[in-house]
């Protein structure tokens, strides 16, 4: 087994990501109406999302577009990346289940990888990492069954696993992330959260979709329209990144979807696939 960060080679930030293309109008709604969606606009976001993460340091690895797969640009849903392994889960929606080899085959350059056993599903938007806690969110996406079998799958690993009851939104990351080990940002209407052992960072009640925000380093990568919330991080002393990502909502995606992150080698962490940060 590889366990990354245990040898002399410093650690970076890789972040696994897939564009879009037209294929995103005919992407999974479950909680929203299906508006047009401006794909040029939403290529443009995307683009900007890789952009900002190069421009933090993250060495990004980009996978080819998955045409027949609408929904193949929130690369977050297929799995689930720890310290000591990748775990492939079963993403709830069927139609997405054809994304996770080419997940796999990349994230095979930095993890072991292990799969989730059926029949139950998971979908990475529903795990919420805090140190050895994994808070996963009991959706339409995410099972009894897929629950029980994440659980035995990082057992080993000395993760713990707690449900969380979600309502009225497609992931437990559509209602809250976490902004550091011990810190989350929740729309708590969304998520139960009562006896979490976490600070909670409450966003406005109009600004839901600030809960989701991106942890890189000491940066947050935080929703551009959720204009209070951007004030509340920022009072609250961490460093914000707006990134605009308005036409991926009306897929019903948010900021974690578009990328799996996770530390590497510096060694892993370069290569042909990579679009790397200039050197300083
Ligand atoms: C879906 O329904 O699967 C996609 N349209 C949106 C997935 C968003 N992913 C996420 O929140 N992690």
């Amino acid at each position: 087994m590889k366990v990354v960060g245990l040898g002399s080679l410093p650690l970076v930030l890789v972040a696994i990501t897939r564009p879009t293309g037209p294929e995103l109008a005919r992407c999974e709604l479950t909680h929203i109406d299906r508006v047009p969606i401006d794909i040029d606009r939403a290529m443009e976001q995307h683009a900007a999302y890789v952009a900002t993460l190069v421009d933090l340091g993250v060495s990004v690895h980009e996978l080819d577009r998955l045409p027949g797969h609408p929904d193949a640009v929130f690369v977050e849903d297929t799995a689930l990346v720890l310290d000591a392994l990748a775990v492939m889960l079963r993403p709830g929606a069927v139609s997405r289940r054809g994304e996770l080899s080419s997940v796999a085959e990349a994230l095979a350059r930095y993890r072991e990888v292990v799969w989730l056993e059926g029949p139950g599903s998971v979908d990475g938007g529903d795990v919420i990492v805090l140190g050895r806690t994994l808070l996963v969110g009991r959706t339409s996406r995410s099972d009894v069954a897929g629950i029980t079998a994440l659980e035995a799958a990082v057992a080993p690993f000395d993760y713990v696993v707690r449900e969380v009851t979600v309502t009225d939104c497609l992931h437990l990351k559509t209602a809250a992330t976490a902004v550091d080990h011990e810190t989350i940002i929740a729309h708590r209407p969304f998520a139960d959260l009562d006896g979490v052992d976490a600070r909670i960072i409450e966003v406005p009640p109009d600004e839901p979709q600030g809960a989701n925000v991106v942890s890189v380093g000491a940066t947050l990568l935080a929703d551009a329209t959720a204009q209070l919330t951007l004030r509340i991080l920022e009072k609250a002393g961490f460093d914000i990144r707006p990134v605009d990502v308005s036409e991926f909502a009306k897929a019903e995606g948010a900021l974690t979807c578009k990328s799996l992150i996770l530390t590497a080698s510096s060694r892993e962490g370069s290569g042909s696939t990579l679009r790397s940060p200039a050197p300083q």
